[in-house]
């Protein structure tokens, strides 16, 4: 990874690295970190065999909840894997002469204690890369996971949390020359990046439960807290899951009366609330780490930050997550006036008097406004400075929130059903980020996707039969576009971003190509041929091709920069089955997720995605910790997000945590114009396709005219307006990019050579705002971009009145 030698494949980088940095070690503890100032790769890689492709999908093994809470273990660890590589290295996925070859590199890796089934046995020297476990819940359920992080950094060489070094950059180093030079104030020079926007901290990590309606603070979907490897002793981890065991356990037991009554409620609120055998072991190895020569100490940050009353930030080993997925019971939107839920719990026994005064102080009882919605979710890895690194390593798995959805889908295709589907998390596999090889190594379009792990998987149908697909895009960078179904195969998308669809968008998706953009995902209904096939060799058994493009902008699909499609997994159709058919109508939409009116939107934003060289912002500024959007709970806000992105088409995938959103407009202004069958409009007189918009007079029909000298906030799309019913949610969609188009008013008259004016993309979405207060992030999903500070906090404000007339 990151600055790590030991981790690059590419025979053709054994610069020795450009300086060496402060060895350190632990007193009482054999924490030893191995300088790697020699690049441990010998001179020719270790190429191995690879995996063939076309193995059967694997089945990720699973944590599955029970009786209302998902009990489990997330072991963070790292070793060898088997890892593949294309190359040469600078050639594209799907680029001809480009091949795959095999090596076996150190990863950061996820495993479920006691997940089932096993993982699959090993073939080969080294085991194959594996997702995270499953995590298997249902609306309604409390999270309780015990976080361990065991990552050996002395396998990570110079790519440990350095930082907060005192010397160094901060940044990791590579021997290509990243980060860059350190550059004077007010003069960063491209390529330059400076911390805390670079790569770094990579043996640090926390866990992002991607697509939950829930507390983002303290225990919940917090990104904010770091937990770093724990100490070693004579090289093993000292916080292990017997050494927390007893102090979780009690935690858990706790969180579940707490949180039971109300799933409002964002307990736990401050570190008290921790078991104190828990807090005191953390202060005492955390004064520990401190001791280190050289680091920054970790101790002074959390203990000021509990003087502040906030939540500390540090932790060493592990750290428990216990949040509630809350149920929508109402049976009509919007909901009615709650109980009084202080009143209830009394009622039920569950809580004392001096915990109803602090209950009904801290959370007045109001309704749920929204619940989370059953489907595909996923989660990763999200520290700042690694999440593309540990996401391309494999910290990334399937998070499925079961609900009436299966209820349905089980009623109609059969008990069980749901469960016995397979579960596909697609993921672009590596350890080096692209700005840390060198050039001879760089291709902007990363690593090949793989499914659950592997390149290529085989996925076995009968004649006739339907699956469901849930598919995850995990990638760090790319979106995968999927294109129709061929073969007689058929589908339909049942769910987008873990959120269903409605019937007439079901309806409308049937052999629809679609863009999962990284974090995106789909619930994909997919019918095989009733016959496998004449056209086959072997006509009983036939095996088709799933075809997709790499993409981060529609400028992949078409156009001078075109990317080949790829194929990313494999269909076999043979044996006899009854003929199944597509669920009809699609099951019941829930009444939370009814459309986001015009008239409920109470405010508005406009945030502004750019790159610009190498410097990614969002409002013109790098993450900096500092709160960039304010909300007051319970609102709905309508946002304009802006891409001023100019030159490299990048359609930056926009995410925000906590609440999904609904897309009302989009204007892209790089869209070509096309003719009635779909396909791009070519000038006749340059032989070259007609773009959608120009500033000069539209030349041909159906061309759209923008008025050079109008405000740029006024360019928009000349489309009929976007439809503002049935809408689909998302928690993840990319901005388009933004476009240079001529200026008429140049003499110049070649299009080509005309000054050339920016026009920025944008999409404007919906959202409501609701039930959790608290902080949480939106950031771009291609993760280097996040890590090198395309990211920003949203601050949802809680509802507290200055004001008391009792
Ligand atoms: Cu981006």
């Amino acid at each position: 990874m990151s600055a790590n030698e030991k981790s690059s494949p590419q025979p053709s980088n054994p610069a020795p690295r450009r300086r060496s940095f402060v060895p350190r070690r632990l007193p009482g503890a054999s924490l030893a970190i191995t300088v790697m100032l020699a690049p441990a790769v010998p001179a020719c890689a270790q190429w191995i065999p690879c995996l063939p492709e076309q193995q059967d999908l694997v089945k990720i093994p699973e944590l599955i909840s029970k009786d209302g809470r998902l009990r489990g273990t997330l072991l963070l660890s790292d070793q060898q894997e088997r890892l593949t590589f294309r190359q040469p290295p600078a050639k594209k996925p799907g680029e001809p002469g480009a091949k795959i070859q095999c090596a076996p590199q150190y990863v950061r890796v996820l495993r479920g204690v006691d997940a089932v089934p096993p993982p699959p046995a090993k073939a080969g020297d080294y085991p194959d890369p594996l997702p995270g476990p499953t995590l298997r819940v249902r609306v309604g359920d409390l999270i309780e996971l015990t976080f361990l992080n065991q990552i050996n950094p002395a396998d990570f060489g110079n790519s440990i949390d350095r930082g907060d070094a005192a010397t160094g950059t901060g940044c990791d180093e590579s021997s290509n020359g990243y980060p860059g030079k350190i550059p004077p104030p007010g003069n960063v020079p491209p390529g330059g990046d400076t911390f805390p926007n670079c790569f770094h901290g990579s043996s640090t990590a926390n866990v992002h439960f991607h697509g939950t309606h829930t507390n983002p603070s303290s225990t919940g979907d917090n990104v904010f807290i770091e937990v770093r490897p724990s100490l070693r002793v004579d090289g093993k981890p000292i916080v292990t899951e017997a050494s927390v065991r007893e102090s979780f356990d009690e935690f858990f037991c706790r969180c579940e009366a707490k949180l039971k009554f109300n799933p409002l409620r964002q307990w736990p609120y401050t570190w008290s609330d921790l078991p104190p055998s828990y807090t005191a072991m953390q202060k005492e190895l955390l004064k520990k780490y401190d001791e280190t020569p050289g680091i920054k100490k970790l101790w002074p940050v959390d203990e000021a930050q509990l003087e502040e009353g906030a939540w500390p930030q540090y932790y060493l080993g592990a750290y428990p997550y216990c949040f509630r997925l809350p149920e929508y019971t109402a049976t009509t939107w919007p909901p009615p006036p709650a109980p009084a839920v202080a009143h209830a719990a009394a009622h039920a026994g569950g809580a004392g008097t001096a915990e109803l005064a602090q209950l009904k102080e801290a959370e007045p009882a109001r309704p749920l406004i929204m619940g989370q919605s059953p489907g595909t979710h996923w989660y990763h890895a999200h520290k700042h400075g690694s999440t593309a690194i540990d996401v391309s390593n494999g910290m990334t798995g399937a998070l499925i929130i079961e609900g009436k959805y299966d209820d349905e889908l089980n009623k109609f295709y059969g008990d069980g059903w749901t469960r016995r589907q397979p579960v596909m998390v697609i993921n672009q596999i590596g350890v080096t980020p692209n700005l840390e090889r060198g050039s001879k190594g760089r291709t902007d379009a990363g690593e090949n996707f793989s499914i659950n792990g592997r390149l290529n998987p085989l996925l076995r149908l009968k004649p006739g039969e339907v699956q469901m697909w849930r598919i995850v895009n995990t990638s760090f960078r790319s979106g995968a576009y999927f294109h129709p179904p061929q073969h007689g195969l058929h589908w339909m998308r049942l769910a987008v971003d873990g959120v269903q669809l409605k019937d007439v968008n079901y309806k409308h998706s049937l052999d629809q190509p679609f863009l999962l953009a990284a974090g995106n995902r789909a619930d994909l209904l997919v019918k095989a041929p009733t016959k496998p096939g004449a056209a086959c060799k072997t006509p009983e058994s036939c095996t088709y091709p799933i075809m997709v493009t790499v993409d981060v902008d529609p400028g992949d699909l078409a156009g001078p920069n075109k990317l080949d499609p790829v194929t990313l997994l494999s269909v076999n159709v043979a044996g006899t089955a009854p003929e199944m058919e597509f669920i009809s109508p699609a099951p019941d939409f829930p009444p939370f997720l009814a459309d986001i009116s015009r008239a409920e939107v109470k405010g508005t934003k406009k945030i502004v995605f750019a790159s610009n060289g190498a410097t990614h912002t969002i409002d013109g500024r790098k993450f900096s910790g500092e709160v960039g959007e304010v909300v007051l709970l319970n609102t709905v806000e309508e946002w304009k997000v802006v891409n001023e992105t100019y030159g490299p088409l990048i359609s930056h995938p926009f995410h925000i945590h906590i609440n999904p959103f609904q897309v009302v407009e989009v204007f892209s202004p790089n869209d070509l114009l096309l003719d009635e069958s779909g396909k791009p409009v070519i000038d006749p007189a340059t032989k070259q396709p007609v773009p959608k918009y120009t500033f000069a007079k539209a030349a041909f029909s159906g061309q759209c005219h923008l008025d050079p000298t109008d405000d740029p906030d006024n360019w928009k799309p000349c489309d009929p307006p976007h439809k503002q019913k049935d809408l689909i949610w998302w928690d993840v969609f990319p901005i388009p990019s933004g476009a240079q188009l001529p200026d008429p008013s140049d003499p110049e008259k070649d299009p080509k050579k005309q000054r050339k004016i920016n026009v920025p993309g944008y999409f404007k979405m919906r959202s409501r705002f609701v039930d959790y207060s608290g902080y949480y992030v939106i950031h771009c999903h291609i993760l280097a971009h996040e890590d090198r500070g395309m990211m920003t906090i949203v601050e949802v404000a809680p509802l507290r009145s200055p004001y008391s007339h009792h």
